[in-house]
């Protein structure tokens, strides 16, 4: 008896079930992936620089290849599953090896960007680039652009035709991030490897792995995984759109060259940066530190009236560098790495020549 009433309530259970099921496909069908994709997915502009992640050599192979080579539309049709994330618009700015970026192309870049974020459908920004200045473009941005909408930087270390190629995973999480609420107001980013860093505290630290970036002391904001970002920390400098910098009018940024300190440094290197550039960044030893030579030098040129303004990085990639009390004549270049330092020195003169004003930017920034 018992057997005959636990098979009768199986019966029961399965065809409950059924009708659940039933009752299911009578529910209205999704809309249609087209009509579903412009009414849902919120729209993310890929600007394309170039950089290995557009860059093609020989089947399989990480090394001799050509980078830039690929235009932004290839890029974003490699991809699977991209489309599912964002409606994106692919707009190519340059296509070259990011060691021959300019200033120019900066200033073009960032008018775009802040062109274009004027547009409410518009939800972020991918800028694919090459790694070896993307920091630097990275941080470019993040002084510049004036939104806060998710702007996202990234490359890759293989070209798209290596076994391996990490671009397409790459710009897959640059594009779920640009597309995330949470990612709003964090300051430009960098997203490499699963990682998401801050523009200003991201550097590239190997030649060759595909794990190139960290973010020094400070580590990073957060992970991807797959499409979804965890955060964990936001950079308490300002950034964006509380920042001084305009480029609205400019062409081109003033000329900061930087002169690299070591053991047995020569005058007429650094004389040739005083003589022939508006700023000059010291890549100094320990605290942006230099030789008695160099020091007295920038002395003299300072007191003597010269206007160039002269700041102190450091040549290691953690640590602060101090202001020193007995040496005004010069900027501590806070923790910014030599190559930050002369942009946001370069951005500096845009706006004043007064070395404390300038002072309180490296303090600030
Ligand atoms: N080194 C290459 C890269 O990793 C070239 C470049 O920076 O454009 O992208």
């Amino acid at each position: 008896m018992k057997k005959i009433l636990a098979l009768l309530l199986c019966l029961a259970l399965v065809f409950g079930l059924a009708a659940c099921g039933e009752k299911k496909e009578a529910e209205p069908a999704p809309a249609p992936a087209e009509e579903q994709k412009e009414d849902t997915l919120p729209t993310v502009v890929i600007l394309g620089t170039g950089g290995t992640i557009a860059g093609t050599g020989e089947a399989g192979k990480t090394t001799g290849y050509s980078a830039g080579e690929l235009d932004v539309q290839s890029l974003i049709d490699g991809v699977p599953g991209l489309d599912k994330l964002a409606t994106l618009k692919g707009e190519q700015v340059l296509n070259t090896a990011s060691d021959n970026v300019t200033a120019k192309d900066w200033i073009v870049l960032a008018k775009r960007i802040n062109e274009l974020a004027k547009d409410d459908s518009i939800a972020g920004f991918v800028i694919t680039h090459g790694t070896d200045t993307l920091e630097e473009t990275a941080y470019f941005l993040d002084l510049t652009v004036k939104t806060d909408k998710p702007v996202i930087c990234v490359g890759a270390m293989r070209p798209a035709t290596a076994t391996s190629a990490d671009g397409p995973m790459n710009l897959y999480q640059s594009v779920a991030l640009a597309r995330t609420p949470e990612a709003k107001g964090r300051g430009v980013m960098v997203v490499f490897s699963d990682g998401i860093y801050a523009a200003r505290q991201v550097t590239k630290v190997t030649t060759y792995r595909t794990d190139a970036f960290n973010g020094r002391d400070f580590g990073a904001l957060g992970y991807m995984v797959d499409d979804k970002a965890y955060f964990y920390n936001k950079s308490e400098k300002p950034n964006t759109v509380d920042t001084p910098f305009d480029v609205s009018e400019l062409e081109d940024l003033p000329k900061v060259g930087i002169a690299y300190f070591h053991i047995d440094a020569e005058l007429d290197v650094l004389e040739h940066y005083l003589d022939s550039y508006e700023g000059v960044i010291v890549a100094g030893a320990g605290n942006g530190s230099m030789s008695t030579l160099w020091h007295n030098r920038i002395k003299e040129r300072v007191d003597g009236g010269d206007g160039v303004i002269v700041v102190r990085a450091g040549r290691m990639d953690n640590g602060i560098v101090t202001e020193y009390a007995t040496n005004p004549q010069t900027i501590a270049g806070n923790n910014l790495n030599p190559q930050k330092a002369r942009i946001l020195l370069s951005l500096a003169l845009t706006v004043t020549k007064d070395r404390e004003q300038i002072r309180e930017y490296f303090a600030t920034y």
